[in-house]
């Protein structure tokens, strides 16, 4: 490709899920896929579950991209129909050779193959990602035991892997998916960190990361994708978890047996060769998410402790775990000086450090000169669920109280929470438009009510009632300390604050 065409190329960067199935196609793990997936390829999929061409391949690898783009790229042009792909800082990973656009339910599709520009970038344990090639090379001759690790390995699994090791002769091969937070919610690399941890309770391993995205559908084809990146990666006989079962991709696919402890000699042997009152079961996440929200130690007969060491580090006991506290509700309803009276109270304890984000406050500072239009509400929503994430992912507490009046950006606060590792409590102060409207403390609906300000939020501008709030307080009646304690009770009673 000339320079003067990747100069003047448009950059775009796609979402973490298109950018983990990028390196995946630049990586070969994909193969026979060499690019993004065009509207016949599609059709042809969702018809029979193969490609135009009669591959049979599992999910549609597709790239949106934003209606602006559209017009910069021209398929018939063979100088303008190049797309830079970057990652989240915007350096180039790879340069995709546009060969159609082609509308799609939610806005554009782009397709095309795609040749590696960058080195793929940085991030924690980059150097433990590896190309199937790179596996294939390293890998001794004869059967690999694949074992793709999207959770921690506590004994129960060490168990069964040492078994099916042992019973196949095969070297170990781990494969640590880090597109994106696990099925657990464990960061990608805490992830890594306790599969590491597990390591000396393993038969000698090759562990390599790969950044397996999710794909929406079913988890049948999920699975069958996952088997067929196994494959690529030298993979021929793979240990399924229990919620996988599927063969395909030429490997075989080993369905393990449920194994228990054995409590007379502290071995982990199939289910059915233990008396009952000598077996224990392993514990279900649950249970394994149970005793980390409060802060009891792992049992030692299931987690070795360097795994519950690390799992304990990136989820510490909900008493000392960030948390994001998001009131939401209409203007009056009395959110903020709830949020305050919460704020208050757990300064004086003293167990928490707070960042109290205020909805005027913040639009004083963080969303200085936006407006109450429907676009600039969500950025507002976004920009306060951003850091109060990054409030959260370093231990504290962040109190919110903005109207936040849309789903999608409540969903997006959760989202960020989420992904720092933070809990994340929705308060839906329901005091009805009545009661605020009597109330009027600023004179708004007075002024909303005579013309004089439009969009006001409850008169004409719509909120959307939450179906999701952990807790729904009408301060109708209530008094100010009523309302402050329904809130701490609820922090307390669910683990998130000190027991007094
Ligand atoms: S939003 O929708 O979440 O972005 O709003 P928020 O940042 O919380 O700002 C709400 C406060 O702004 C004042 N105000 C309005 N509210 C709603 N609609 C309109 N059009 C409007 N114009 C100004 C109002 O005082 C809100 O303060 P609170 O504390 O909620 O009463």
């Amino acid at each position: 490709m000339p320079d003067e065409v990747l100069r003047d190329a448009p950059t775009y960067t796609p979402k973490p899920s298109e950018i983990a199935d990028l390196e995946l196609l630049l990586s070969g793990a994909y193969k026979p896929l060499t690019g993004f997936l065009g509207s016949a390829d599609l059709t042809s999929l969702r018809r029979n579950g193969r490609l135009a061409d009669g591959t049979a391949w599992p999910v549609p690898v597709t790239l949106e991209v934003p209606p602006g783009l559209i017009g910069q790229i021209d398929v018939a042009d063979p100088t303008r129909r190049v797309l830079i792909l970057a990652d989240l800082e915007g350096a180039p990973i790879a340069a995709m050779n546009t060969a159609e656009v082609y509308p799609t339910r939610r806005g554009w599709g782009a397709a095309g193959t795609v040749k590696r520009l960058g080195d793929g970038g940085h991030g924690p344990f980059r150097r433990m990602r590896r190309t199937p090639a790179e596996v294939r090379g390293v890998l001794p001759q004869g059967r690999v035991l694949g074992v793709i690790a999207d959770r921690p390995l506590h004994r129960p699994q060490l168990a069964q892997i040492a078994r099916a090791a042992r019973t196949l002769a095969a070297h170990l091969l781990v494969l640590v998916p880090v597109g994106s937070p696990g099925p657990d919610g464990l960061a990608p690399e805490a992830l890594v960190r306790c599969v590491l941890a597990a390591r000396d309770r393993m038969p000698p391993s090759t562990i390599v990361t790969l950044p397996l995205p999710h794909h929406d559908g079913d988890d049948i084809r999920a699975a069958m994708l996952r088997t067929r990146v196994a494959a690529a990666y030298g993979v021929t006989h793979l240990l399924a978890s229990s919620d996988s079962m599927l063969s395909g991709g030429g490997l075989r696919v080993l369905v393990p047996r449920e194994l228990a402890y054995d409590g007379r000699d502290g071995q982990w042997r199939s289910l059915d060769d233990i008396p009952p009152k000598h077996r224990r079961l392993p514990l279900t996440t649950a249970e394994i998410d149970d005793h980390l929200d409060r802060g009891t130690i792992l049992p030692e007969w299931h987690t070795p402790p360097a795994v519950a060491r690390e799992l304990t580090r990136d989820r510490p006991p909900r008493r000392q775990r960030g948390l994001v506290v998001f009131f939401t509700g209409l203007s009056g309803s009395g959110k903020s000086t709830m949020a305050t009276g919460v704020a208050d109270a757990l300064q004086e304890t003293g167990e928490r450090s707070i960042t109290l984000l205020d909805g005027d406050i913040v639009r004083r500072h963080l969303s200085a000169g936006l407006t109450f239009s429907a676009a600039d509400r969500d950025t507002n929503i976004k920009r306060i669920g951003w850091v109060a994430a990054e409030v959260g992912r370093h231990g504290g507490v962040a109190i919110c109280c903005p109207i936040a009046p849309y789903h999608d950006g409540r969903a997006a606060a959760r989202e960020f929470a989420r992904n720092a590792g933070a809990g994340f409590v929705l308060v839906h102060v329901s005091t009805p438009l009545a009661e605020c409207e009597r109330r009027d403390r600023k004179g708004l609906y007075a002024k909303a009510r005579a013309g004089l300000i439009k969009g006001m939020t409850g008169i004409d501008d719509p909120y959307e009632t939450p179906v999701d709030a952990e807790l729904t307080i009408d301060t109708t009646g209530l008094s100010y300390g009523e309302a402050v304690t329904t809130v701490l009770r609820y922090l307390g009673n669910n683990g998130w604050l000190d027991p007094r």
